[in-house]
């Protein structure tokens, strides 16, 4: 990847997103880079899988759901009732037909970046992991601790954001994805 092209996706970005998402953007592109150079995933990979993972973050639940109808994308029961959820899906669609991503790995960490999924490749839990965690998130619970164990143990890191994301859920009686629960319970069994 040359860094004219990295330079080129982070123009697109702040041309899409507004100041706060694109600050959110370039902190998940950074702690992902740092993860993949600890855990021994191409960095160069982590920070375009970053730079892009909420590239239709902006866009309305009516745009989201038009785009999935257009493309012929699926759209579960819970996502209809939070559309919000599918700029993930979305976003990995954008990543192949606007920015030309071909990565398999790259667009699949971008779709499975909020709910994440049972088994889960490396790059994809980098992905999860950094949007959790970077510089610019100040309110989650036990962020401390998760920054020190997503460099020491991904798995653990990716089990204890699940745990404490289905939590935050239950108690603000939101939708929950099939997907998240699954993720849950798939690497609470230890990642098998
Ligand atoms: O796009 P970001 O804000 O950077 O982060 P994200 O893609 O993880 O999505 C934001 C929210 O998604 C976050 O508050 C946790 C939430 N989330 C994850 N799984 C589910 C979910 N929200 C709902 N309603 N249902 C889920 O299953
Ligand atoms: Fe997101
Ligand atoms: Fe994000």
């Amino acid at each position: 990847m040359k860094p004219s092209e990295l330079s080129k996706l982070r123009k697109e970005m702040a041309k899409v997103q507004d100041g706060k998402r694109y600050e959110h953007t370039l902190g998940v592109a950074y702690t992902a880079a740092n993860l993949a150079a600890c855990h021994g995933e191409d960095v160069d990979r982590a920070l375009v899988a970053g730079l892009l993972h909420d590239c239709a973050k902006c866009l309305s639940d009516e745009k989201l759901l038009a785009i999935c109808e257009k493309q012929k994308l699926p759209v579960s029961l819970q996502e209809e009732k939070k559309p919000s959820l599918l700029h993930a899906r979305v976003g990995s669609y954008l990543a192949r037909k606007e920015y030309h991503i071909t990565d398999p790995d790259i667009l699949n960490a971008i779709h499975n970046h909020t709910t994440g999924r049972p088994g889960m490749s490396l790059l994809e839990k980098i992905i999860f992991v950094a949007d959790y965690m970077e510089p610019g998130r100040k309110k989650a619970p036990h962020l401390e601790q998760i920054r020190r164990t997503a460099f020491a143990d991904l798995d653990r890191a990716m089990l204890m954001i699940l745990e404490d994301t289905l939590l935050y859920l239950q108690d603000t009686g939101s939708v929950i994805d099939e997907t998240t629960r699954e993720t849950y319970e798939y690497y609470q069994n230890g990642g098998k």
